[in-house]
């Protein structure tokens, strides 16, 4: 009897540590996997037990076969998901927007910049403004779109002069709820991403939100509706 006890508790750390090491060569099958490593799907960053909302998606739709030795299909429709639903798409926290990242081709975008596509309170907080191409003839804080919107939204801009910008976003009794950028930029058209999470990266209400530009003399505020 103890001999079967024993034996019962040897396939069982057998089995668990193969179900380790079997996972283990997953985090190289996505861009910049190895960061975040285990975390990337699992709740315990150690891995093992339960998965994350990343995990799980990967688990059920992007192995190459069902089971603990499929590979992960890191792709275009993967990399377009938010599985964990910050606002950001998988493939803009792991630094691959695109998704056409593959096995063996260097690391894709900036490590430092990687987020954990599987953890809705880690997401990009430097990349909240991106250049876009074109010149900028005057200062202008365009419409938002989408708008409504749940959860994010992208808010142009364009600045006719360099300056120091602030793009702040208040909630409809005035109370700021996020800064998107503060700093000093050059003259050209932007793009910034809001979330729909204030400074803390708490998720907001649904409701009306201005947001604000200004830059040297210039101001304006725009409405938006966040609407879940
Ligand atoms: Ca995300
Ligand atoms: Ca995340």
């Amino acid at each position: 009897m103890k001999k079967q006890i024993l034996m019962f508790f040897l396939l069982i750390g057998v089995a668990s540590s193969t179900f380790l090491i079997a996972r283990a060569f997953r985090p190289a099958q996505i861009p910049n996997g190895t960061k975040n490593a285990c975390a990337n799907c699992h709740i315990n960053p150690a891995g093992g037990g339960p998965r994350t909302a990343f995990g799980t998606e990967i688990e059920l739709n992007y192995l190459s076969t069902p089971g603990a030795t499929g590979q992960v299909q890191w792709s275009e429709a993967l990399a377009a998901l938010d599985s964990d639903g910050d606002g950001f798409s998988n493939g803009e926290e792991l630094q691959d927007p695109q998704g056409t990242w593959r096995i063996g081709q260097p690391a894709p975008g900036d490590l430092a910049l990687v987020t954990n596509p599987g953890d809705a309170s880690d997401f990009p907080t430097t990349t909240a403004v991106k250049p876009l191409p074109g010149i900028a003839d005057e200062f202008l804080l365009e419409a938002n779109y989408p708008n409504p919107f749940n959860p994010t939204t992208t808010i142009p801009f364009q600045l006719q002069e360099a300056g120091h910008v602030r793009l702040e976003v208040f909630s409809s009794i005035g109370a700021r709820v996020r800064v998107l950028a503060d700093a000093d930029m050059e003259a050209g058209r932007y793009s910034s991403v809001w979330n729909g999470r204030d400074d803390a990266g708490r998720s907001l209400e649904s409701g009306t939100y201005l947001y604000r530009l200004s830059v040297g003399g210039f101001s304006a505020v725009k409405r938006m509706a966040l609407l879940k």
